[in-house]
């Protein structure tokens, strides 16, 4: 990770522990057709305890309901996503059986994500972007004060986090100007960790 791709705002470090970035995961025509085969699919508004957000999502392998029933199975994984889990797997060290969790969400010109860490039913987060830069932001609490800092998220790169970057850091994504699709495959957290 270079200086232009994560912007230390107030950070006198590399970024926080346990983030990975690969800039190039994706080649220009596999996001060309990922975007076309997503723009088929029944994707939904995110529903978070009654109210709808602009980001529209659709998960398989588990779902996670913000209704209070929380993790439910959901469809199997699409075929045509098998060799990206098997890639995302690879880039984060990890079988391909434990990426258990797809989530795509489509963000529209506008829709973005606010500051929040991944439920603790999840451990290893690998997020893949197409089409747009997103802004991931993080920031967590430092005594009376925060760290900030920023990872310019581009086009067919992926990301991983995991450790501090996954359960002590916030993140978050600011309306986006243009469409984007995430991809984001995790693991599940294990009983007892
Ligand atoms: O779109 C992304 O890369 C981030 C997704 C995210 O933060 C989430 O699903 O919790």
């Amino acid at each position: 990770m270079n200086a232009e791709q994560l912007s230390l705002l107030e950070m006198p470090q590399t970024g926080p522990e346990g983030l990975a970035y690969d800039p190039e995961f994706l080649s220009v025509a596999e996001e060309g057709e990922l975007a076309a085969a997503f723009r088929a699919l029944p994707f939904k508004e995110f529903e978070f305890h009654g109210f709808l957000g602009k980001r529209r999502t659709i998960s398989f392998g588990y779902h996670y309901a913000f209704d209070g029933s929380g993790l439910r199975h959901a469809d199997p994984f699409p075929d045509f996503l098998l060799d990206v889990r098997d890639r995302a797997a690879a880039f984060a060290g990890r079988d391909p059986d434990a990426l258990q969790h797809l989530l795509i969400i489509e963000y529209a010109p506008g829709a973005g994500i606010g500051w929040h860490r991944d439920r603790p039913s999840f451990s290893d987060v690998i997020g893949i972007s197409l089409l747009a830069e997103a802004r991931l932001r993080f920031r967590r609490k430092k005594g009376e004060k925060r760290e900030r800092c920023a990872l310019m998220a581009a086009p067919r790169s992926a990301y991983l986090l995991r450790g501090p970057a996954r359960t002590e850091w916030e993140h978050s994504i600011p309306a986006m100007e243009q469409l984007r699709y995430s991809i984001t495959f995790r693991t599940l957290r294990e009983v007892g960790t």
